[in-house]
Order: structure tokens, then sequence, then C-alpha cells
């Protein structure tokens, strides 16, 4: 196998940033650019960085390939590390009790037996992928284990870690039986980001219990004197190229398609989630119906186009959220719909961004109701793409986006008639009320974008951890 590419930036995470695309030709990696990859692209290129993740399927083989610029490092997992680690420890055990145990952690030894085994493969190839004092920046739940692992086998690396979901208070954490072996793992890291300050509070009161360090404000010291710092960097988006994209004349024209399709009603609202039991999409749509059925709005008024994309489709959870929420969409349109006019557009399929940019600019009213998001990223593009300052958000105050999106019309989704008067009134606003609310929403997004997030995590490790660093290096 060639060996590693080294350098001195380092990102790992779950999933590498490319996808496999099959076609007549046979079969090709493609970028997918998300967010993360947006934010680092330009740090990347310019340290030459390296990218250690699972490739998301079983590959012929796992020697590291450049991918349009990027070096990649994939990460085997075995089908049933795919199932403990991945389906299992991640998503059937970390998900639900990180996310407030809206659904049922189960707790498996074997699962995280496999989550160390996979962390130390993370670590492993993050180290040897590591140029000397390189920075390595660790992201999210699947990973937490890697900090600590790196630092044993790296000494000299400054480690950042980044958590993309709520990180949970210490009622809900402690009844993990690994909590303290979490807890160490990511204080393995000079920098622990989250994206509110109350998972960075949560932290550091949950190392101060449970492990009794000493900790000041965002800074946590440990027994050998080395420091760790705990703070928040609310997530964004890449203002800039999505707000050019919604202002090409094609999906302009695209949106005004998609709104005659819909037969031009006066009021069309939005979803767009994974389909996931933390996003409240049932909420939302049965307070819509109701809505309808007391008479406030009519079917052939107002209607609501629900995207859910496939999500984690192997977990039994999620197997019987989806089967619950379709129940639920076929009872609306049942009771409520007319020929030609069902209540609810349900759509379980993932589009390409020039639709999803389409779908926001058609849509007047933005539903956005989990019941725990660490951001929520849905939020900040609809704004985003509203250039003329049209269009209402309507937004849960448990998504970490409430926190910087002021101006939303904020929601509590576990209350349905809270939820309903709202959406109302956002349904009802005046033009120029909207106008503020949304210029508002847009300056925010555009002062704080993905750069900006990057930017700032990158610095502020730059500065974390010197203590130990001028102690010895390797
Ligand atoms: C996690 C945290 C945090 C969705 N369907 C399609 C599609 N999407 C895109 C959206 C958005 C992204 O997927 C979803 O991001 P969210 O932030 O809304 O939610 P999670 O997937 O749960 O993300 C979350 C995030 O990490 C980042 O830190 O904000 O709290 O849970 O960009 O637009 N994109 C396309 N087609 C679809 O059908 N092209």
């Amino acid at each position: 196998m060639p060996k590693s590419p080294t350098s001195a930036f380092v990102v790992a995470a779950n999933r590498l940033p490319v996808d496999r695309v099959e076609s007549e030709e046979g079969s090709a990696w493609r970028v997918s650019p998300g967010g993360l990859v947006t934010a680092l692209e330009p740090v990347l290129r310019q340290k030459h960085g390296v990218w250690v993740g699972w490739p998301g399927a079983a590959l012929d083989s796992y020697a590291p390939f450049t991918e349009d610029g990027l070096a990649l490092v994939p990460i085997k997992l075995t089908a049933a590390e795919t199932d403990r680690y991945y389906h299992g420890m991640s998503n059937s055990t970390l998900w639900p009790l990180y996310h407030d145990l809206i659904a049922k952690p189960a707790f498996h030894r074997e699962w995280w037996e496999a989550y160390v085994k996979v962390n130390q493969r993370f670590a492993t190839a993050a180290a040897e992928a590591a140029e000397p004092h390189a920075t390595v920046w660790v992201q999210d739940y699947q990973l937490q284990l890697v900090p600590a692992m790196l630092r044993e086998l790296r000494p000299d690396v400054r480690i950042g870690f980044f958590l993309h979901i709520p990180f949970p208070p210490t009622e809900l954490f402690k009844q993990l039986p690994w909590r303290n072996r979490i807890l160490e793992g990511l204080l393995g890291a000079d920098l622990v980001g989250f994206q509110r300050p109350g998972g960075a509070s949560n932290f550091a009161r949950l190392v101060r219990l449970r492990l009794g360090h000493k900790t000041h404000r965002d800074r946590i010291v440990l027994p050998d004197g080395r420091q760790v710092h705990a703070r928040s960097y609310p997530i964004s988006i890449d203002f800039a190229s999505l707000d050019a994209l919604a202002r090409q004349p094609e999906v302009a024209e695209r949106a005004k398609q998609l709104r005659a399709d819909l037969g031009d009603p006066e009021h069309i609202l939005l979803g767009v989630d994974r389909l996931d039991y933390t996003k409240g999409i049932k909420q939302r749509l049965r307070a819509f119906g109701e809505l309808i059925a007391d008479g406030h709005v009519n079917v052939e008024d107002a209607v609501f186009v629900q995207v859910a994309s496939p999500s984690r489709e192997r977990v039994q959870q999620y197997q019987e959220v989806r089967d619950d929420l379709e129940r639920w969409v076929g009872r609306i349109n049942g009771d409520l719909g007319r020929i030609g006019h069902p209540a609810i557009h349900y759509l379980h399929a993932s589009f390409p961004r020039e639709e999803m940019a389409a779908l926001f600019l058609a849509a007047d009213l933005m539903v956005v109701t989990p019941f725990a998001d660490g951001m929520n990223l849905v939020a900040k593009e609809y704004v985003t793409c509203r250039y003329d300052d049209t269009g209402a958000l309507v937004l849960s105050e448990f998504a970490g986006a409430s926190d910087e999106l002021k101006q939303a019309f904020l929601v509590n989704p576990h209350d349905i008639d809270g939820l309903k008067h709202t959406m109302l009134a956002a349904m009802r606003a005046q033009p120029r009320e909207l106008a503020r609310r949304m210029r508002a929403l847009r300056r925010q997004v555009r002062e704080h974008d993905i750069a900006a997030w990057a930017e700032s995590f990158l610095t502020d490790l730059e500065t974390s951890g010197d203590h130990h660093r001028a102690a010895g290096s390797r």
C-alpha cells in the first residue's frame, strides 16, 4: 500500500468529502461540497491538507488517493464495524442521547468496543498523516475518542475537536456507561468547540464534576498542567455562493415553475430535513392540518411542501419514524385535501442544490421545528436565498440557529397551539414587517459565514494548549 500523504493540516471526519458515483464508464469519485469542505477548502489547498475518513461503502483498494486536488485517506470499516460503530454506537446510542432522549438510546458493550477500535484506527491514520507539529481537526460525535488517542501517539500535534450536535446536560450524559472515557477522549484536544455556549458549559461542568479537574470559565486545567479550552463556534454556510446561485435567472424561473405546478397558491409553506426524529416534521404538519381543519387556512390558498431526504434507513428508529410520518401525511391529505389540492406535498427524496435553492425561493414560509438541533443549516440557507427580503422563517428555539436568528418567528415545537398561532402570524404578517426581519436575518448570516467560522476556530486553536507544547515536543 502506498505510504500515507502527510501534511501540516489534517482533518479527521467520519465521512470523506467525496461520493462514489456510478456511470456507464464505471465508477468515479465526486467531491461532495458540504459546508465543512467549503469552509476548509482554502486551508486544505494552502497547506496541502489531508482528509482522513470513511468512504461510506466498501472499496477494492484503501490506498490514499487525490480527488480534485484533495488528498484523501480512506478508512476501512468491516460490515460488522459499520453496524456497531456507525449504525449502533454513533446513531443509536450517541445521537439520541445527545438529542435530549427524543428517542431511547440503546447501550451495547459490543457497539462500544467497535467504537473504540474504529476511533483508534482513525487516530493512527491521522497520526501517520500529520507532519511534525501539524494541526489536526477532528470532527463530530463519531470520533470523540480520537483526540486523546492521537495525543498519545503524537504529543507534538495541535488538536482541535468540533461537535456538530448538541452536547447534553449532566443528567442525560451520565446515563452513558462509558461517560468518563468520552470526556477523557475529548480532553485530548487543545480546543473543544461546540455549536452553543450551553454545550461548552455542559462539558466544562461534567469535566469538573466527574473527573475533578479545575475549570476557569472556558479553560480546563488538567493535573499535568496542560490546558484545554471549551468554547462555542456557531457553524454557518457559504453565504456568497448560495446567494449567487439563488440570483441565477434559471433558479428564479424554476421557482416560478414550482409555484405554478403547485397551483399558484397564496401561501407555500416549506420544510426541508433529513428524515430524522429530532426534526419535528410531524408536529409542523399536524399544526398545518389543524389550521385547515379549524378553518383558518384553506387548501386552495395554502400548501405545505415537505422534503424529507432519506437518512440512516438501516436504523430501526428511522424506519419507524418514516412509517409514522407517512401515515400522518396520508391521514391529513385524506381528511383535508381536495381533488388537485392535497394539503401536503411530501417528497421522500434528495434534490440537487439548484432545485433546493428554487424551493427556498418559491416558499413564502419556511418551517424549521426541531426538538433539538446543533445548529440547523436549512434555516440559514433559506434566508440566504431571500435576496429580495421577502418570506418568513418559523424557527424552533431548540435549534442552535435561534441564538443568532432572533428576528425569525421563534416557536416551541412541543406546543402545537403556539406553533399554529405563530405559523398563522407569519402567514398574515405585513410585507414591511417581513422585510425588516429578513434584512436582519440575512445580515447575520452574511457577516457570520462558514469561512468566518473556520477562521475563528483555527485562530483560537493556534493559541490553545501552548503551555503544554512549550514543555516539550516530539
Ligand atoms: C448536523 C447537525 C448542524 C437536505 N436535504 C437535501 C439537502 N439537504 C442539506 C440541507 C443542509 C444539510 O443537508 C442539512 O444540514 P442541517 O444543519 O439542517 O442538519 P443535519 O444534517 O442534522 O446536520 C446540525 C450540521 O450538522 C452542521 O454542523 O447544523 O444541527 O444535526 O445543508 O440543505 N441538500 C440537497 N438535497 C437534499 O435533498 N442538495
